[in-house]
């Protein structure tokens, strides 16, 4: 079994609200890995990745996080493991991605948010970066960016897939459009049910490429469910749903990891938030003779004591 390296992102320059970069801390802080590891699930925490202390702005401080996210993801992969990146607000996604593409060929991506997160500077509304990885991974926006890890896309359009979409600008759709991404609205997810929508998913991020990851924002899923998060919206995945069609890919050798971004934990009453993190994280990572616990909570936050 691949061991699991879990990699902490302290991303919070790229929202407004830049409470997301306590993120990691708490969930290490909460007992995440011993719980893992009692599920399973050979995980480490390998690092904390976290801004400089001294930067220009945002846009500065979110280049030099994913320098170092993507070496850290790059290295994880070249090492034959599996990585769990935990944000920090969803900027994170251009380091890690961008990490993880460097090793051995072309990749797919399952983007699961409730937002598109392909916003141009010019397109943007609000100016954050956390509505721009999409964006910049598929090569478009702020060239400091792009590079990261290599110039040029990390992905090629028909190889990502966006699902759980309720939320976002004209100009992101017509840019995903332009590029020919396919994009999973909330609305389809409810007509033809999550199962088939994955389905799909799954196809195009298979179909001629080396390996696939996914990337969860936790606002795609029911704020009922995932109340602690940078940007809720209404109407969300339910959370049952999504964990039954992760467990499909749990083995898989293709899967090459996970990140799951926009947690807040200064929202997180009841820890609710934290203990879906930790059910996703068995529900791609523990292996099927392990019989699987119904989740509680993962310990007592000093955060929110
Ligand atoms: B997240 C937004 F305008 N599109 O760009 C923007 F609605 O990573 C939201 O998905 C971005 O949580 C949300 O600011 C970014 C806005
Ligand atoms: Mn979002
Ligand atoms: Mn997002
Ligand atoms: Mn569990």
């Amino acid at each position: 079994m691949k061991s699991v390296s879990i990699i902490g992102a302290a991303s919070g320059w790229g929202a407004k609200d830049r409470r997301c970069e306590a993120g990691p801390e708490s969930l290490r802080q909460q007992g995440l890995v011993p719980h893992l590891r009692q599920q399973g699930v050979p995980a480490s925490w390998e690092l904390t990745v976290r801004p400089p202390a001294n930067h220009e702005n945002a846009l500065t401080a979110v280049q030099a996080l994913s320098m170092t996210l993507s070496q850290a993801t790059g290295n994880a992969v070249a090492k034959g493991e599996s990585f769990a990146v935990l944000g920090g607000d969803h900027s994170c996604a251009i380091g890690t991605w961008s990490g993880v593409s460097q090793v051995g060929g072309p990749l797919g991506l399952i983007w699961i948010d409730a937002h598109m997160d392909c916003h141009l500077p010019e397109t943007s509304p609000s100016g954050a970066l956390h509505g721009m990885p999409l964006a910049c991974l598929l090569g478009l926006g702020d060239p400091r960016l792009t590079a990261i890890g290599g110039q040029g896309p990390k992905f090629l359009p028909e190889h990502v897939v966006l699902i759980g979409i309720r939320s976002f600008e004209p100009e992101e759709y017509l840019l995903l459009q332009q590029l020919g991404v396919k994009v999973f609205f909330m609305d389809e997810v409810r007509r033809r049910g999550l199962k088939k929508v994955f389905q799909d998913a799954l196809e195009r991020v298979r179909n001629r490429t080396a390996g696939f990851g996914v990337s969860i924002d936790l606002d795609a899923i029911d704020p009922h469910e995932a109340p602690a998060v940078g940007t809720p919206v209404l109407g969300g995945i339910p959370k049952g749903e999504l964990i039954a069609l992760l467990r499909q890919i749990q083995g898989e050798p293709r899967f090459r990891g996970v990140e799951i971004a926009e947690y807040n934990p200064f929202l997180d009453k009841g820890y609710l938030t934290a203990g879906l993190i930790g059910e996703l994280l068995c529900s791609l990572f523990t292996p099927q003779r392990f019989a699987h616990e119904p989740y509680h909570r993962i310990g007592k936050s000093v955060l929110s004591a």
